[in-house]
């Protein structure tokens, strides 16, 4: 058994304070907005799961076929014997492909779900008996710490999902420099990025005809109800998915179908009917957005695939900046004010 303990696993909290403080003040700004990491307890995780096998989520499908058939030639690049870093692993489905094509020293899933985590940790360590598997329950956007037996080891971190769609950009762009200073000098990321597309694509992968992603948004009520000792009428509510143009995001959204009231941990909240609550973005980036994304939080791109529709981006890049990038240059920057602006689109608040 090649599953290893460590030190990195604290006791799971039944009632998380930071959820309670999150959602009383989500509720009490506007627009009211509850951070997306709420919506996956164990029956979001589960939802989302499902979500992933419908017809209309291509996510999934099109990272998968990617990484198959990239397998090899990530593997050339990132040669043998690195330690696999996954940055919230989830269920890993995705992860065999990878593993046995870099044949990797170590395995280390993080992810803030114990119960995917030790349950994929095992399977994955039956299917690869020989490879170390470290397991650490963490929240991936805290500063991490990683098993000394990988301390000498150079590392892959491996980022799917589109995960890093859920971040707005300066978000994004923090948790990529840390990923980077974790995983540390001459490491190297493959992270998977969802690209802009036609809504006539991108709606119904958020609003499916099964209503399973409206469950997985409506999810976070019932969560209030019980966690929070809610009174939230669950039923009142609309699952919304939207395309925001300006920002190239899907937001999910909870609206009230009908003026209500409701308390949570004895403090009222009352909605007005049409009002809603945004528990969800997810940004889509182009190629090029995506190497820019990528080079401001500290990683070089180096290679980029993507399946037959074009739907979605794998990409693997270098920690550090290319060492045929020119200097630094600043003070060139006046010539911007001669140019006449256009407004292109317009950008809220
Ligand atoms: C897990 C953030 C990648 O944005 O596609 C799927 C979450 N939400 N359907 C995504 C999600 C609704 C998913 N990510």
């Amino acid at each position: 058994m090649a599953l290893q303990e460590n030190d990195q696993r604290s006791p799971v909290a039944e009632f998380d304070p930071a959820f309670r403080r999150d959602v009383l003040e989500g509720l009490s700004r506007r627009p009211r907005a509850i951070p997306a990491c709420w919506l996956y307890d164990r029956s979001g995780s589960e939802l989302f799961e499902a979500i992933t096998m419908l017809p209309e989520y291509y996510p999934t499908r099109a990272e998968r076929s990617i990484l198959s058939r990239a397998a090899s030639e990530i593997a050339g690049l990132t040669g043998d014997a690195r330690a696999v870093v996954e940055f919230g692993s989830g269920s890993s489905s995705k992860t065999p492909i990878l593993l046995s094509a870099v044949n990797p020293s170590a395995y280390v899933p993080i992810d803030i779900s114990i119960d995917f985590l030790w349950e994929s940790a095992e399977r994955l360590s039956a299917m690869f008996p020989n490879l170390p598997v470290y397991p650490i329950e963490a929240d991936f956007t805290g500063t991490l710490q990683l098993p000394r037996a990988i301390e000498n080891v150079p590392r892959l971190g491996f980022f799917p999902g589109s995960t890093i769609g859920n971040l707005v950009v300066p978000a994004a762009v923090d948790l990529l420099r840390m990923m980077a200073k974790t995983l540390g000098r001459g490491s190297m990321l493959l992270i998977g990025i969802d690209r802009i597309k036609n809504t006539d694509a991108l709606l119904p992968a958020y609003d499916d005809a099964q209503g399973v992603t409206a469950a997985f948004n409506l999810n976070i009520l019932h969560r209030i109800n019980r966690d929070l000792r809610g009174t939230v009428p669950v039923d009142a509510f609309r699952h919304v998915a939207r395309w925001n143009e300006a920002e190239a995001r899907i937001e999910m959204h909870l609206m009230a179908a009908r003026d209500v009231r409701f308390t949570v941990d004895g403090r009222h909240f009352s909605m007005a009917r049409g009002e809603a609550i945004h528990t969800e973005n997810s940004l889509k980036y182009g190629p090029h957005a995506a190497n820019v994304l990528l080079r401001a939080g500290g990683w070089t791109p180096i290679a980029h695939w993507t399946d037959d529709g074009e739907l979605f981006s794998v990409i693997l890049a270098k920690e550090g900046a290319a060492r045929s990038d020119p200097l630094v240059k600043l003070s060139q920057t006046d010539a911007v004010d001669r140019l006449a602006f256009r407004r292109v689109i317009s950008v809220g608040d």
